[in-house]
């Protein structure tokens, strides 16, 4: 009996030994998770699907293996609810410790999410939202979408430029809308321009209606829009039904009106619009060309717009920084992140170390009509614009 128990200790002791040898090898194998939040359902749906495809497809083409570990991108849908976001950030982190938070299809979502990333120094890759003041929410944010301001104060220029000076600015009412609206009415009056009328519409099911009758009224040269990605076809289809495109008013804006998700069928209304942006899947590059050709066939078909571009470039930051750290997180993983030049299908970005913020060409896009299909069609730039927002 005595010698028994004895034995049974020792295969018991052994068995504990194994177990914890197999507990650290697991550890080594486990996998590096990065959280991504996205609006997978509701109104900004189409943001989510565009930048979820785009991580898978990056993975894809570039594996998902970082110094013997595999990387998994845990999916989770906000809904476009700001609180969620916050809360399913929390859980990433707490549960399921995550390297890095990604995504954020709106800039509430992304503000809300900012002090999770300071107080557990987490990396936060905001691959959508555009608010220039994201970047400064907390010390943990790094951007791969673009900037209101960016958008607006090339398009103030291009107005200047072809001797447009009566505008009225519509806007969606939020962070990123009042961005677009100052920095476009801020560089329009610099340069001896006027905005007769400053129009907003509520971010949830906007009416455009009201607003396009005040235009009608006011008979600007020209009618400067932002709208978030998803809105620009039912604002398009409302400017066409008032007969606003055969009034002699210019449609101008910030590339997000003519969302390549959206703009096929959009329909002759959008012929001739101008706006400035940072990236068209039309956009003339090897680079681009490659990329759009393995989405569409990764995606039945689909288009990448200028969201499945700041996902793609946000998973380049994150795999590309994770190398540098084998696999570690935290406060190494962002500075690997800082500084990263390199090449998008947008064409040269960098990650501006000191900002956190992305540098990259601006363009002057016309929509056009190319092989039977609706393009923006780039035929200017402005080089390597920083965020004007940063520079006070
Ligand atoms: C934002 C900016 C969202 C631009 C967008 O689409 C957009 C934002 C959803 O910062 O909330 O096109």
């Amino acid at each position: 009996m005595q010698k028994r128990t004895t034995l049974r200790g020792i295969a018991a002791a052994t068995l504990t030994l194994g177990l914890g040898l197999a507990g650290s090898q697991a550890l080594a194998a486990d996998p590096i998770k990065i959280g991504l939040i996205l609006p997978m359902t509701g109104q900004q749906a189409t943001t989510g699907r565009q930048i979820d495809a785009a991580v898978k497809l990056y993975l894809a083409q570039n594996g998902n293996t970082i110094a013997g570990r595999k990387v998994e991108v845990i999916v989770k849908d906000d809904a476009t609810v700001p609180d969620t976001t916050r809360r399913l950030a929390q859980e990433l982190v707490v549960q399921e410790k995550v390297v890095a938070l990604a995504g954020f299809g709106i800039t509430p979502a992304a503000m809300a999410t900012a002090p999770i990333a300071t107080q557990s120094k987490t990396p936060m890759v905001v691959m959508a939202a555009a608010t220039s003041a994201i970047t400064e929410a907390s010390p943990f944010v790094v951007r791969t979408s673009f900037t209101l301001p960016q958008a607006a104060v090339a398009m103030a220029e291009w107005a200047n430029k072809n001797k447009i000076k009566k505008v009225v600015t519509l806007v969606s009412d939020y962070a990123p809308g009042i961005d677009a609206e100052r920095y476009f009415a801020d560089r329009m009056v610099l340069n001896g321009g006027t905005v007769v009328d400053k129009l907003r519409t509520p971010l949830r099911s906007p009416d455009f209606a009201p607003v396009l009758q005040k235009v009608r009224d006011a008979a600007p040269e020209a009618l400067y829009v932002f709208l978030p990605s998803g809105q620009g076809a039912a604002f398009m289809k409302q400017f066409a039904e008032r007969g606003l495109d055969k009034a002699g008013i210019r449609l101008i804006g910030t590339g997000d009106i003519t969302d390549d998700d959206q703009l096929n069928d959009m329909g002759d209304v959008a012929l001739g619009v101008v706006t400035a942006h940072h990236y068209s899947a039309n956009h003339k590059s090897a680079a681009n060309q490659k990329f759009v050709d393995a989405f569409k066939k990764a995606n039945n078909g689909m288009r990448p717009n200028f969201m499945a571009v700041g996902g793609y470039d946000g998973m380049r930051v994150i795999m590309e920084a994770l190398k540098v750290t084998k696999g570690a997180g935290g406060e190494a993983l962002l500075n690997a992140m800082k500084g990263q030049v390199f090449e998008s299908p947008r064409g040269q970005v960098l990650i501006d170390a000191q900002t956190r913020d992305i540098v990259h060409d601006m363009y002057f896009r016309k929509v056009e009509r190319v092989g039977g299909e609706l393009h923006n069609v780039e035929f200017d730039a402005i080089k390597a614009m920083k965020d004007p927002g940063k520079q006070k």
